[in-house]
């Protein structure tokens, strides 16, 4: 079981993940050749020689991008409590100002400015915790870095891990604030030891800094999903599942499959009672904006976010409730059972919950509502909460109820 031992991270539930680079200005398409998979692999995915693919850092010159706004709609708008940019991904290119290597966004292309430093800024600013992505293993511009579906033998890939990815990790945690985290990733090809070289290396730098669950040889801080997989049932100890709002991590002009707010929210409600992480992201376009469809999902999610705080930051797993409530999911916490109402109904049924209830109010108001126990037909417990009229043809809104017991009862189901 893995403990990060930081209440901040056991409390966030909900952060923004970032995928932006060289990768966003190809959005992908190479050469009037479109790629079906995620879209930040293109150069991989295509061979694109490498000489062809850094003079990409000629065009990038973002000059839509305000890192300000960016953190502010982050948190104020969409409930994300904190933030993981790519630093560096397998493309090799840095998105701040390094000193271990010029193909980096300050030296390398017109825009010249220091995207991390900006949001290092603005978290500060407006108290979001501040974490990046490091490819610590694949890097495609480096001679040394592991190059996947290739033939590494002849690549020295300790000579990569000494002169450019330690080096890079090191500047990152001295010149960039507090790092709540570092999202190691794709650890191909390195070893137990060098996993540890790496473990130290944060550690005495940033002692309170995590690593993902992908640093390398199970050894980070937490566990870390596939992507978009999420546990069926409560997983013990700290996890995070990386997710997409559609199919791809970089831009993609091409993909246009967004899920709804309604299927996001489902999402973040199944991972945050299963006592997970949802670190949703976003892929900027090459002037750094979000797609508009983007936007407006998460934007309807973070309303509900933000007016339902209570039932989805600082909650704990639950146990297993007995059955699927077509529209409706559970969050809680000490003496409550939130019930989150995705689909419209005139009243909530509960079987097979034993608790006694103090109260139940209205989340979003504090509207206090008239509940009643009963015992089924075939004697099981059973809970009604009326809800008020004007709820009857609405969907999205979370009922607390208020136990005498500390934790839910959610009683078997009797032959
Ligand atoms: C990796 C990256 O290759 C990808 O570009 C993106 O950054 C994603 C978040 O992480 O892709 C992975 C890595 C590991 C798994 C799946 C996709 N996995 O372990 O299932």
């Amino acid at each position: 079981m893995k403990d990060t031992k930081q209440q901040w991270f056991k409390d966030a539930k909900y952060g923004l993940f970032i995928h932006w680079g060289l990768y966003s200005i190809l959005a992908g398409e190479y050469k009037g050749r479109k790629t079906d998979r995620i879209a930040e692999w293109i150069e991989n995915d295509f061979d694109i020689p490498v000489e062809d693919y850094e003079k990409l850092a000629e065009q990038f010159n973002p000059t839509g991008f305000d890192a300000d706004a960016f953190v502010k709609r982050a948190k104020e708008q969409w409930g994300m409590k904190y933030i993981v940019l790519t630093a560096k991904h397998h493309e090799g290119f840095a998105m701040y100002d390094s000193k271990v290597s010029d193909f980096n966004v300050v030296k390398a292309t017109p825009y010249g400015r220091d995207i991390l430093k900006e949001l290092q800024l603005a978290c500060e600013k407006y108290d979001v915790k501040m974490g990046f992505y490091y490819s610590q293993a694949q890097d495609w511009d480096d001679p040394n870095g592991y190059m996947h579906r290739k033939d590494n033998s002849q690549r020295d890939f300790q000579k990569y891990f000494d002169e450019k990815c330690k080096p890079q990790v090191k500047e990152l945690l001295e010149n960039y604030g507090d790092i709540c985290l570092i999202w190691f990733d794709t650890p191909m090809g390195i070893t137990v030891a060098q996993t540890q070289e790496l473990i130290d290396l944060v550690k005495s730098i940033q002692p309170d800094c995590l690593l993902s669950g992908r640093t390398g040889n199970h050894m980070g801080d937490y566990m870390t999903t596939g992507d978009n997989y999420i546990p069926r049932l409560p997983y013990e100890g700290d996890w995070e599942v990386p997710a997409t709002v559609n199919d791809t991590w970089g831009f993609n002009k091409f993909d246009t499959n967004w899920k709804s707010a309604d299927h996001i929210l489902s999402l973040l409600l199944k991972i945050v009672s299963r006592g997970g992480n949802y670190l949703l992201n976003v892929g900027p376009t090459a002037d750094g904006i979000v797609p508009e469809k983007c936007v407006e999902v998460l934007n309807e999610v973070g309303k509900y976010v933000t007016e339902n705080g209570e039932a989805i930051y600082g909650t704990r797993p639950l146990g297993v409730y007995a059955y699927e409530i077509p529209g409706i999911e559970f969050t809680g916490r000490e003496h409550k059972l939130y019930v989150h109402v995705l689909s419209p109904r005139i009243r909530i049924e509960l079987m097979n919950v034993g608790n006694r209830l103090t109260g139940a109010y209205l989340v979003s108001s504090g509207q206090k509502l008239e509940y009643r126990f009963m015992k089924s037909c075939e004697g099981d417990s059973m809970i009604e909460v009326e809800l008020p009229e004007e709820l009857h043809n609405k969907k999205n809104y979370c009922v607390c109820l208020e136990l005498e017991e500390e934790e839910p009862i959610f009683e078997s189901i009797k032959g």
